[in-house]
C-alpha cells in the first residue's frame, strides 16, 4: 500500500441529503483543492488549521456548489497528513462532480478504510482503535456504541500495553540470564518472575472474562423464535420490529425460509430470527425449512418458544421443550386476546419454565417480553462506564494465545525448566499481545481488517 500519494473519497452516503463530505488526505491535498476553491476571505494555503472557510467550488470558472472547507494541517489530523474536507450540499451528483475534480488534480481514489489505515500506519491510533472506528460506524445499539467509544479512547490499548510491559521486563531478565551465564549475579529471580507472570495472566483473564458477552453486545444477541405452525411467530417478529417484515397468514406452514432482522431493545442490539414452524410434514420445501430451524436454533443465544394460548397444548408443542436449553429460553403464550383475561387451563403444565403472556396482535405483554429479553441478555453482565471489554473475535483469539503461552512459561518456571524454554514462551506471548494492538500483525490480516471499512473512512 502506497503512503506517499494523496487520496480522496466521498465520506457520506450517496443519497440526497442536507450535507455531503469529500475527504482529501496527503501532502498535495492543499494545492489540489486550492485549484478548485475560491473564497473572498482567504486562500486555503494561508488558512489557519481547523478553521472553516466559506467559498465556492468551481470547474474552470463554472460554479459547482457553495461549500465550507476545513484544512487540518499535518500532524493534527485523522491521518496525520494534511487533510482537507469539503462540505457541500448532499446531492450525489454534486458529490461525484467535486470528487472527480479532485481526482483530475491527481489525487487517487481512496480504498475502503484507507484513511483509517493511514492513521494506523502513521502511529496515530493502534489496531484496537482502528477496529473501534469500524464498530462505531456500524454500531446498532447504545451499548455497542459505548463499548466501541471506550475502545476508541485507547482503553484496551493501554490495558494490553501494561500487560506487555510486565512480560517484557520478565523476558529481559530471563534473556539476560541466558546471555551471561557466567555472571555471578543472578539476573533472574524465579520467584519474582513467577509473580510477574501470574499478574500478567490475571490481567489477561480479566480482559477475557467478558469477551463472549462483549461479542454479543457488539454483534447483537441471537434470538430465535420457534414454535409449531400458526402460533404467531411471524406476527410476534413483526410486532417486535414494529414493521410488517414477515408474511403472516392463517395457513399453517407460511414461513419456509428463516428471516433475520436486527432490533434495539433498551439500548441492546438483538438479531431476531423468525423460523418455519416445526411439525411433521411431507412437504419438501417445508421440511427443508424445518431443518434450517434446527440449525439456527443450535446457534441461538436466546430462544422464544411460542405457544398458542387459545388452543390445547399438543405433542408438537411439548416436543419443543426437549430441544431448548431452559436457562436461555422464554416461553411465550401468544393470542391472549382470545382468552378474555383467563390463562389457558394447561398453564400449570409449563409452570417450570419462565413464561410471558402476550398478544402479538394487540401488543399486550410485549413490553414485558422485551424487559425479560433484556434481563436475560444482561445476566452475562452489562459493561460499566469504565470497564474494558474485548468485543471482537480477533482480539479474543490473540488474548487467548497470549494467555496459553504465559501459562506455559509459568509451568516451565515451576518445573525448573531451562531459561531457553521460558524465553520462547514469553516471546510468543509478546507476539500475541502485539497482534492485538497491531504491532506484530501480518500485512495480510491488516489488509483484511481494513477492507471491511467503507470508502471514505
Ligand atoms: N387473535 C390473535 N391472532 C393472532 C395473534 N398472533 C398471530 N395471530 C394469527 O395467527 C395466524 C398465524 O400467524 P403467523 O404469525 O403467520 O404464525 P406463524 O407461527 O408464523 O406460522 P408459520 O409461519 O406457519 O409457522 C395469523 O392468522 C395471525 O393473524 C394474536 O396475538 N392474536
Ligand atoms: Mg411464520
Amino acid at each position: 500500500m502506497r503512503l506517499d500519494d494523496t487520496i480522496a473519497a466521498i465520506a457520506t452516503p450517496l443519497q440526497p441529503s442536507g450535507l455531503g463530505v469529500i475527504r482529501v488526505s496527503g501532502n498535495q491535498a492543499v494545492p489540489m483543492v486550492e485549484q478548485l476553491f475560491k473564497s473572498s476571505n482567504t486562500t486555503l494555503k494561508k488558512s489557519e488549521t481547523h478553521k472553516l472557510i466559506q467559498g465556492w467550488i468551481h470547474d474552470d470558472g463554472k460554479l459547482i456548489d457553495k461549500v465550507l472547507v476545513v484544512l487540518m494541517r499535518s500532524p493534527r489530523s485523522y491521518t496525520t497528513e494534511d487533510v482537507v474536507e469539503i462540505q457541500c450540499h448532499g446531492s450525489p451528483f454534486i458529490l461525484r462532480t467535486i470528487l472527480d475534480l479532485v481526482l483530475r488534480q491527481g489525487a487517487r481514489l481512496a480504498e475502503a478504510g484507507e484513511f483509517t489505515q493511514r492513521a494506523f500506519l502513521h502511529g496515530r491510533i493502534d489496531l484496537t482503535q482502528a477496529e473501534a472506528v469500524l464498530d462505531l460506524v456500524h454500531a446498532g445499539s447504545v451499548v455497542g456504541a459505548r463499548l466501541a467509544a471506550q475502545q476508541l479512547r485507547g482503553k484496551l490499548y493501554h490495558a494490553i500495553e501494561e500487560v506487555k510491559q510486565q512480560v517484557v521486563s520478565t523476558a529481559s531478565l530471563v534473556e539476560a540470564t541466558i546471555e551471561f551465564p557466567e555472571e555471578d549475579t543472578e539476573f533472574m529471580h524465579r520467584d519474582e518472575c513467577l509473580q510477574r507472570i501470574e499478574q500478567a495472566c490475571t490481567d489477561i483473564e480479566n480482559l477475557l472474562v467478558h469477551a463472549d458477552q462483549g461479542l454479543r453486545m457488539r454483534e447483537g444477541f441471537n434470538v430465535v423464535l420457534i414454535g409449531r405452525p400458526n402460533v404467531g411467530k411471524s406476527s410476534l417478529m413483526n410486532t417486535l420490529l414494529r414493521e410488517q417484515r414477515a408474511i403472516v397468514t392463517t395457513i399453517p406452514g407460511t414461513t419456509r425460509d428463516y428471516i433475520e432482522e436486527s432490533v434495539q431493545i433498551k439500548g441492546l442490539a438483538f438479531r431476531l430470527t423468525d423460523t418455519a414452524g416445526i411439525r411433521h410434514t411431507k412437504d419438501l420445501i417445508e421440511t427443508e425449512g424445518i431443518r434450517q430451524t434446527h440449525n439456527v436454533l443450535s446457534r441461538a443465544d436466546l430462544v422464544l418458544l411460542i405457544l398458542d394460548a387459545s388452543e390445547k397444548l399438543n405433542d408438537e408443542d411439548l416436543s419443543l421443550f426437549s430441544e431448548i436449553i431452559k436457562e436461555r429460553t422464554i416461553t411465550v403464550l401468544n393470542k391472549i386476546d382470545l382468552l378474555s383475561g383467563r390463562k389457558p387451563d394447561w398453564y400449570k403444565e409449563i409452570s417450570g419454565n419462565e413464561s410471558v403472556l402476550i398478544s402479538a396482535k394487540t401488543g399486550d405483554g410485549c413490553d414485558e417480553l422485551e424487559s425479560r429479553l433484556f434481563d436475560k441478555a444482561t445476566q452475562g453482565g452489562l459493561p460499566q462506564e469504565d470497564e474494558i471489554w474485548i468485543t471482537n473475535r480477533r482480539q479474543k483469539q490473540a488474548a487467548e494465545q497470549a494467555l496459553v503461552a504465559l501459562l506455559q512459561a509459568r509451568e516451565g518456571l515451576e518445573q525448573s525448566k531451562g531459561e531457553e524454554f521460558i524465553a520462547v514462551d514469553l516471546r510468543s506471548s509478546l507476539n500475541a499481545l502485539g497482534d492485538i494492538v497491531g504491532q506484530t500483525t501480518s500485512d495480510d490480516l491488516l489488509g483484511r481488517i481494513f477492507s471491511d471499512f467503507c470508502i471514505g473512512k
